[in-house]
């Protein structure tokens, strides 16, 4: 599992995105903070931001979470928020590269080794730029990384899959933006984009042939009823960011701001923990419901994954020398 990237890489030029930042934030007092997103509300990091966060801020902030994309579609938080229309989510770099391309370098699969070294790099001086240019740009504050999870390809058919190769022609279900779809077509599958809250649906009605999530995720949303393997190719060490708009953050005492800066590395510290725990408890329970739960050539999925970022159009916004820098943080 060491192969890591290791190329020159070239310094594109990062397109600005204008949004319009008409927030109209509420004042310190009382500070109302809704946050939406597609999770479910039993998902790990919906339970800690519930438990743990909502009551941390309580004394100046009252935190009202929407789950299961009730409030707004999946993809569409980031410009709620720098709209001034919400004040939180839980972001991807997925969903920041579509506005910042620099973002891109971590929709790449077999990049981050696990969630120490995730955890490690969003805390390292290697992101500063980035978390700069999301202030600016869209006038978000990435407060915490979240661990989603080592994402796996779960599938409703039943041919085994040993290297990419074997996805060819499959109908894999991606989140939509580029970057997500990019990387269905570098496992060798073909990518169907779908949102999140859709995925039950087209498993049941064969409309998809498979999606791919963490186990968890596959567990909390229960699209372990309606598929039939769980191939463990773990190409992504996924990552989501509890994003923060940043009018809001201004208008909040330093005191306060320690506060919710604390109250968000608590969550994700909690959820992290327990996600890691529920990756290693849950291959027992999928094999239990009756699904085949198997590892493949890995090293095939890495070697081609790595090959076609390499060479596609994203590596050309990353900064000279980000990949290496990410490596060396241990
Ligand atoms: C998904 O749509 O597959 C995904 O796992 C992508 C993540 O970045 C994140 O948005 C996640 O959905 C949601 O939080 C739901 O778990």
């Amino acid at each position: 599992m060491s192969t890591i990237f290791n190329r020159r890489i070239f310094l594109g030029a990062a397109s600005a995105v204008a949004l319009g930042l008409a927030a109209t934030a509420a004042s310190a007092q009382g500070v109302k903070l809704s946050l939406s997103s597609p999770a479910s509300p039993t998902d790990q990091r919906a339970i800690a931001l519930t438990e743990i966060f909502g009551p941390a801020v309580k004394d100046f902030a009252s935190f009202q979470p929407h789950w299961n994309a009730t409030l707004f579609k999946q993809g569409t938080e980031l410009e709620a928020i720098a709209r001034g229309n919400l004040e939180m989510s839980i972001t991807s770099p997925q969903e920041l590269a579509t506005l910042i391309p620099g973002w891109s370098i971590f929709t790449a699969g077999y990049l981050l080794r696990d969630a120490d070294h995730q955890k490690k790099v969003f805390a390292d001086p290697l992101m500063a730029d980035l978390k700069k240019q999301t202030e600016d740009k869209l006038g978000v504050k990435l407060l915490s990384v979240m661990y989603l999870g080592r994402r796996q390809v779960n599938l409703r058919i039943d041919k085994e899959i040993k290297t990419p190769a074997d996805l060819a022609g499959v109908k894999l279900r991606m989140p939509g933006t580029e970057a997500w779809l990019f990387l269905g077509t570098a496992l060798g599958a073909n990518p169907l984009p779908l949102a999140f809250t859709e995925i039950y649906t087209a498993l049941q009605t064969g409309a998809i042939d498979g999606q791919d999530n963490p186990l968890p995720t596959v567990r909390d949303s229960k699209f372990f009823e309606v598929t039939k393997q769980i191939v463990l190719t773990s190409h992504l060490v996924d990552q989501n960011y509890i994003a923060f708009s940043k009018k809001v953050w201004d208008r909040l005492t330093p005191q306060q701001q320690a506060v919710v800066q604390k109250a968000a590395d608590d969550a994700a510290e909690s959820a992290r923990k327990k996600q890691l725990a529920l990756e290693v408890e849950l291959e027992g329970f999928f094999k239990e419901k009756g699904l085949k739960v198997y590892t493949p050539d890995v090293e095939s999925f890495r070697k081609k994954v790595q090959a076609d970022y390499l060479a596609s159009k994203f590596a050309k916004d990353w900064p000279a020398g980000m990949i290496e820098k990410i490596n060396a943080v241990k």
